[in-house]
């Protein structure tokens, strides 16, 4: 039987080899753990006792499910003690939350989605918990604010995912390639099952809610009609299309297996800048995509070269194979050419 490497092991020997460093390595492990926790529990369905809405709307504007609330609880109170951190951000919290004055400040920011794709977790679709690593820029031990968070994506020094499905795995990089690691229940503990993930150049999946299609702009739809005009139509071949509704589900198929996930700004999502969120849904996403060879933009520039604005701030994203990326990409170059075009 091949010796099985578990995460401990890989963050060890990570950081051996200068990786990262023992601040970083405590975070992946606590986030890990809190992984652990929240695959526990969702697995218990209704007798979790935590089904169903919050009766509270959180800053998005979202009715909160109860699992939301839990798994943002979870990773504040796990990540507070350890002195790795100096500061939080949540989707379910309007503000950054500080780490409590009677614990030390550490090296980083941890910005996070608790619980993405929240709304399947009543119907046993699988959800996910997304995270993005920034460094704090305070090296005073002053106490971050929001601005210290409002860094470009490529300012991430380590990304990843949980992805709670039929298998509870996680999915990290601290930028030496993307890594997937398994949780095996019985031994409680996470195993490394795929090592420098890589996203085909090419596919023949897409992921877009077809519900929109009277909203998007031309580049996305004279794009989508490509896709579906198949081996009839210039691109020769057929494609299918998944629309899961939970970006980590999606985006954890696309890592396996190639394919690109669109989001894009359409003229329903045009005031509020998309419906994703940049800091902690499109950035950490973007970081793995790349880590792992494929694209990920807004749809002409680099999601990762946004500087943000706000801490909630939505964007447009489309992300995956890099040759279906760069071919959308060709479409909107097309067309703001010919005319002024919002991003
Ligand atoms: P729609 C979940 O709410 C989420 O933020 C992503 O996980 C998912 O890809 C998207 O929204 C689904 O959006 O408009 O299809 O419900």
């Amino acid at each position: 039987m091949i010796p099985r490497v578990s995460l401990s092991q890989f963050l060890i020997e990570a950081q051996r080899e200068g990786q990262l460093d023992a601040d970083l390595r405590l975070l992946l492990e606590v986030l890990a753990r809190t992984a652990k926790a929240l695959a526990v529990t969702i697995s218990k369905g209704v007798f979790a006792g935590i089904h169903g809405e919050a009766e509270r709307i959180n800053v998005q504007g979202e009715m909160q499910k109860r699992l939301d609330v839990v798994a943002h609880e979870l990773i504040l109170q796990a990540n507070a003690w350890g002195g790795h951190l100096a500061a939080m951000a949540s989707e379910e919290a309007d503000q950054v939350v500080p780490i409590p004055e009677r614990y030390p400040r550490g090296g980083y920011l941890l910005l996070f989605d608790p619980l993405d794709g929240s709304s399947n977790i009543d119907v046993n679709i699988s959800v996910g918990t997304i995270f993005s690593v920034l460094r704090n820029p305070r090296l005073d031990g002053s106490v971050p604010t929001e601005e210290d968070f409002l860094q470009p994506g490529k300012e991430q020094v380590a990304a990843g995912y949980a992805i709670y499905g039929p298998t509870t795995q996680l999915v990290v990089s601290f930028g030496k390639g993307v890594h997937e690691f398994t949780l095996d229940r019985e031994f409680g503990a996470w195993f490394l099952s795929r090592e420098k993930m890589q996203i085909p150049l090419e596919t023949n999946e897409f992921s877009i809610n077809a519900a929109y299609e009277r909203y998007w702009y031309s580049p996305v739809a004279d794009y989508i009609r490509e896709l579906r005009a198949g081996r009839e139509g210039p691109r020769r071949r057929d494609y299918t299309q998944r629309w899961v509704g939970s970006m980590v589900a999606d985006m954890h198929r696309i890592l396996t297996r190639g394919g690109i996930f669109l989001y894009p700004v359409d003229r329903k999502s045009k005031g509020q800048g998309g419906k994703l969120r940049l800091l902690y849904e499109a950035n950490p996403m973007a970081f793995l995509v790349e880590q792992a060879g494929g694209l990920a933009i807004d749809g002409v520039e680099r999601l990762l070269e946004i500087v943000p604005q706000t801490l909630h701030q939505r964007v447009g994203v489309a992300m995956g194979s890099k040759v279906e990326v760069e071919r959308l990409r060709s479409f909107y170059k097309r067309r703001s050419e010919s005319a002024p075009f919002p991003s």
